[in-house]
C-alpha cells in the first residue's frame, strides 16, 4: 500500500511497486490524494493492482501511469495535468475510471473498460 496524501512536492514523484523496484510482484494498492507535484510517475508491476489519483495537480512533467500485467483498476478524478499517459498494460480486464479531470495531451492505451471521460 502506497499513499501520498495532502502533499506538495516541487520535483517529480516516482513510485514503482513492481520488480523494477526490486519488490516481489503482487496485488498492490496506491493512492495519491490532494497532492501538488512537479510530475507523477507510477508503475504497478505484475498483479491485479488498484491505483487512485484524486485531486492531484501535476506540473509540466505530467502524470504517467503503467499498470502492468494483470487485471488492474485505475481511478482518476478531479485532477489536473498538462499531459497524461495511462497504460493498462497486459491483462484481459483492465479498467480505467475517470471524472472531473482537466488534462492536456492525453495518451490512453490498453484498457478493456473505459468508464467516464
Ligand atoms: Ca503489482
Ligand atoms: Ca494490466
Amino acid at each position: 500500500m502506497v499513499q501520498l496524501l495532502n502533499s506538495t512536492v516541487v520535483g517529480g514523484v516516482g513510485v514503482d511497486t513492481g520488480a523494477g523496484a526490486g519488490l516481489a510482484d503482487g496485488n498492490d494498492t496506491a493512492a495519491f490524494v490532494n497532492d501538488t507535484v512537479g510530475s507523477l510517475g507510477l508503475s504497478m508491476g505484475i498483479g491485479n493492482d488498484v491505483a487512485t489519483i484524486s485531486s492531484v495537480r501535476a506540473g509540466a512533467g505530467g502524470i504517467a501511469v503503467a499498470m502492468g500485467d494483470g487485471d488492474d483498476i485505475l481511478t482518476v478524478a478531479a485532477s489536473q495535468a498538462a499531459a497524461i499517459a495511462f497504460d493498462g498494460g497486459v491483462g484481459t480486464n483492465d479498467r480505467l475510471i475517470r471524472g472531473g479531470n482537466t488534462f492536456g495531451a492525453t495518451a490512453i492505451a490498453n484498457w478493456e473498460q473505459l468508464i467516464g471521460s
